[in-house]
């Protein structure tokens, strides 16, 4: 027989070969350390992965399992309808790291206010800011979805509750990333040396190291954007979308599930944009648990995150649920749609000279 003929040898046991490098070891050798903050950053890693096996587990029998799937039929303090999944996956964080003695607060996109750990559970000098279900809409038809964290130190001592140590740059992440519920569930995570994707086995219930030190292309094929908003845009985001639509080589893909669409950019390259609108010149996405860990991560994989004028990782928030424009992927691409609102920005310049002369 010929090799064509041979059936596809499914290579179970070339699986088995691999090291299996599982998540908690990997944070340490990442560290070259067994300090303290090592040890509490791979057991901070250990509970995300617990909360992401917990929430897979759940997606993936929802259409069998009472109550699991549809609206509860409240609104958040985003003034988004709450499903029932946002509200389960919410709870599975806060039980997660309750008891972990690794956290003082969680502050979620689901929360007002941030949880503070209560006074019988043990706690810790970390916030985990998180957004619980990212993309909930596609929960009901059975499309992907994510969870993103991130992950930084408590400042001072909060004792009035206002958590306004948590109002700072991007940079004071020391950890950051996301977890894709699709075919497969995959962390994909960052505590500032690299970009590594583990994909849960759920066979043995471990997370396994399955991309080591992820760079995204300088440039993709890929606009990511929401084409209804078009006319609530600024001339400048339309300009950049005639000028894709005009050149070869571009392809549009959304999937309404930001840590989807970014994934794809990740691993394939080009740009995620969501632009400020008329309505929301702010744009949509939070800054704290969605823009910033996942700006942090592209930028530790070589692409770039602004807000189309600012680094993202640069922005000072003035609240905990603060929102801005996103434009975050390949370096090409983002300085491309930057391009196009600089230009803008040079011409409303030039006509406010010119009005003021004459
Ligand atoms: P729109 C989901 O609600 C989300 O926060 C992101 O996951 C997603 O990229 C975006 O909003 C989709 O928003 O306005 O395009 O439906």
């Amino acid at each position: 027989m010929t090799d064509v003929d041979q059936p596809l040898a499914l290579d179970h046991e070339h699986a088995l070969d691999r090291n299996y490098m599982t998540l908690s070891r990997h944070v340490l050798q990442q560290l070259h350390s067994f300090s303290a903050d090592a040890q509490d950053l791979s057991a901070l890693m250990t509970r995300i992965a617990l909360a992401g096996k917990l929430i897979a587990r759940r997606l993936t029998r929802a259409g069998l399992v009472e109550d699991a799937l549809g609206f509860t039929g409240r609104t958040n303090v985003q003034g988004e309808a709450v499903k029932k999944m946002d509200i389960f996956a919410n709870q599975v964080f806060i039980s997660v790291f309750e008891q972990s003695g690794l956290v003082c607060r969680l502050a979620s996109e689901e929360m007002e206010k941030p949880y503070y750990i209560p006074e019988n559970c043990p706690v810790g000098r970390y916030t985990l800011l998180y957004d619980p279900i990212d993309g909930s809409s596609n929960v009901d038809i059975n499309l992907n979805v994510g969870s993103i964290f991130s992950i930084r130190k408590q400042e001072g001592d909060d004792a009035d509750g206002t958590a306004t140590d948590l109002l700072q740059d991007g940079h004071k992440q020391i950890a950051a990333g996301y977890i894709l519920y699709g075919p497969s569930t995959m962390l994909v995570y960052s505590i500032g040396t690299g970009v590594h994707a583990f994909t849960l086995d759920p066979s043995i219930g471990e997370f396994i190291l399955a991309n080591e030190n992820i760079q995204v292309p300088t440039h993709g094929p890929v606009y990511s954007v929401n084409e209804g908003n078009f006319w609530q845009w600024d001339e400048s985001i339309r300009d950049y979308i005639r000028y894709v639509h005009r050149h070869e080589g571009y392809t549009a893909r959304y999937s309404g599930a930001l840590v989807g669409d970014i994934h794809r950019i990740l691993f394939q390259g080009g740009v995620f944009l969501y632009p400020g609108t008329i309505k929301n010149p702010e744009g949509k996405l939070r800054l704290l648990y969605e823009s910033a860990p996942l700006a942090f991560l592209i930028e530790q994989a070589g692409g770039n995150a602004s807000t189309g004028t600012q680094a993202i990782l640069d922005v000072v928030p003035d609240k905990i649920h603060t929102r801005t424009p996103l434009v975050i992927g390949s370096k090409e691409d983002v300085a491309l749609v930057e391009s196009f609102i600089q230009e803008h920005l040079r011409e409303q310049r030039d006509k406010a000279i010119l009005t003021s002369q004459s």
